[in-house]
């Protein structure tokens, strides 16, 4: 096992790390930039070491002064969390260069799912359901048109470097795909520097469904169940579930296969996440792989027992994943609420000094955080502050319990998206399950 790992993170997430390197007797050395000196991550980890200046791309991106942390302090390896260099292909392959391990999926991996339509093609080889579209990027307007007359309209055109929501374009019609297509390949070239664009048949109103994934180097590749993310705003995702109001065990335990069979095709290592889009007549897609540990991993660790972070280590150490065998099925039910700093209005972010904070606990409630009273949230960064989440023996307890939970979580000085979870929580449909990713139009402003 390692005997010092640095973490290449901050927030939450850092702190989320350097718990399951303690549990498992692991040093940890956090990096951080000036203007988080004040972190809990830097008090918490065994050593701390400042590599930049508050943007980002002066610390927390900067590969240079990450590695050359690791190098300082005699760090083995190096967890990069969620975000920053997370699924940054090259990073990882300069951390392995450098005599250290990344703890994350080779960077063939990496590099292979970051491609979207690669990705789309190699999973589908391997049998795993797509929507209907190209198996390549598209060459020219008139391929684009003709593929599209094909399977029909509406059709969705997405950057081959893209992801997560960025870089698509919607077309009805033939006129509608005449200038998307070049619009859409413009934008991919600005925002990622590659052209590529690919095209799929549209779905509306469907489910987000992601799988979770382990795959340790001793040829075990398992999935953890699904996580429901439907309800996000602007491809930011609000509120998580596990399981699925949606899945029976029976479409979960193809599902899984089909995540599995995506994750063996890529010659996955570490945890994943398979995304899938499920149609309203219950078909499934792939969409997207994720190569990290995921902001909502805990409802995971919740209703399965499995600490994914711990996974994670153990099987960068070339340890077996210590998951027992067999089909796991989903202990009770579990929800996640992401508590942004952000203007409840206009959804801006709020950052600024937390004067108060009270924080809810008891019976099946977790709290991910790194706040403290007296904490000033600096505005460099990703507005989430924390994540609350809960679990009960069915969706109703955990419901509950959310509500309960929210209502005694006070954070003062700054605004909150907290009662925008407890209108959600109140949500007929919501609470009847029937979800969709469309379903936060009806609170938008
Ligand atoms: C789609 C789609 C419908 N049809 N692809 C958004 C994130 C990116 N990973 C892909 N996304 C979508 N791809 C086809 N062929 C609808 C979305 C989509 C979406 C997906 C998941 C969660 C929220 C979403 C919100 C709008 C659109």
């Amino acid at each position: 096992m390692f005997s010092k790992v640095l973490i290449a993170n901050r927030g939450e997430i850092a702190l989320r790390i350097i718990a399951a390197c303690r549990e498992l007797g692991i040093a940890t050395v956090a990096v951080h930039s000036v203007a988080d000196r004040d972190c809990l991550h830097v008090r918490q980890a065994d050593e701390a070491v400042c590599i930049g200046g508050p943007y980002p791309q002066n610390s927390y991106l900067n590969i240079t002064a990450v590695i050359a942390a690791a190098e300082i302090t005699g760090a083995d390896a190096i967890h990069p969390g969620y975000g920053f260099l997370a699924e940054n292909a090259h990073f990882a392959e300069i951390v392995h260069e450098c005599g250290l391990t990344f703890i994350g999926p080779p960077p063939s991996a990496i590099r292979l799912m970051g491609n979207k339509s690669e990705a789309r093609k190699k999973v589908s080889a391997a049998g795993v359901p797509v929507l209907p579209g190209s198996l390549e990027p598209l060459q020219n307007r008139g391929e684009a048109l003709e593929l599209a007359a094909e399977i029909g309209y509406p059709v969705i055109l997405k950057a081959s470097a893209g992801g997560g929501g960025r870089g698509m374009r919607l077309a009805h019609d033939e006129r509608e795909l005449k200038r998307a297509f070049d619009t859409a390949r413009n934008e991919a070239e600005k925002a990622f520097g590659d052209p590529a664009i690919y095209l799929e048949k549209y779905l509306e109103q469907p489910r987000h469904i992601e799988f979770q994934i382990l795959a340790d180097t001793h040829g075990r590749v398992i999935h953890l169940g699904e996580r429901e993310c439907s309800i996000q705003r602007r491809h930011q995702k609000l509120l998580e579930e596990s399981p699925s109001p949606a899945l029976t065990p029976e479409m979960r335990a193809e599902m899984g296969r089909a995540a599995v069979a995506a994750a063996r095709s890529a010659g996955y290592l570490s945890a994943g996440t398979v995304e899938f889009l499920l149609a309203p007549d219950g078909t499934y897609s792939f969409m997207e792989m994720n190569t990290r540990i995921q902001v909502e991993h805990p409802v995971t660790e919740m209703v399965t027992g499995v600490d994914l972070v711990k996974e994670q280590l153990l099987i960068a150490a070339g340890q077996r994943m210590t998951v027992p065998k067999g089909r796991i099925v989903p202990n009770g039910h579990a929800i996640e609420f992401r508590i942004n700093a952000e203007d409840p209005e206009t959804f801006a972010p709020s950052p600024g000094r937390v004067s108060f904070l009270a924080l809810p606990g008891g019976p099946g409630v977790r709290v991910d955080t790194h706040l403290y009273a007296g904490y000033s949230i600096p505005p460099y960064y990703d507005s989430l502050v924390a994540k609350l989440i809960v679990h009960g023996r069915d969706r109703e307890e955990a419901i509950a319990r959310g509500r309960r939970a929210l209502t005694s979580l006070e954070i003062e000085g700054i605004r909150t998206s907290l009662a925008l979870h407890l209108r959600i929580l109140d949500d007929r449909d919501f609470r009847e399950g029937r979800l969709h990713t469309g379903f936060m139009e009806r609170y938008q402003v």
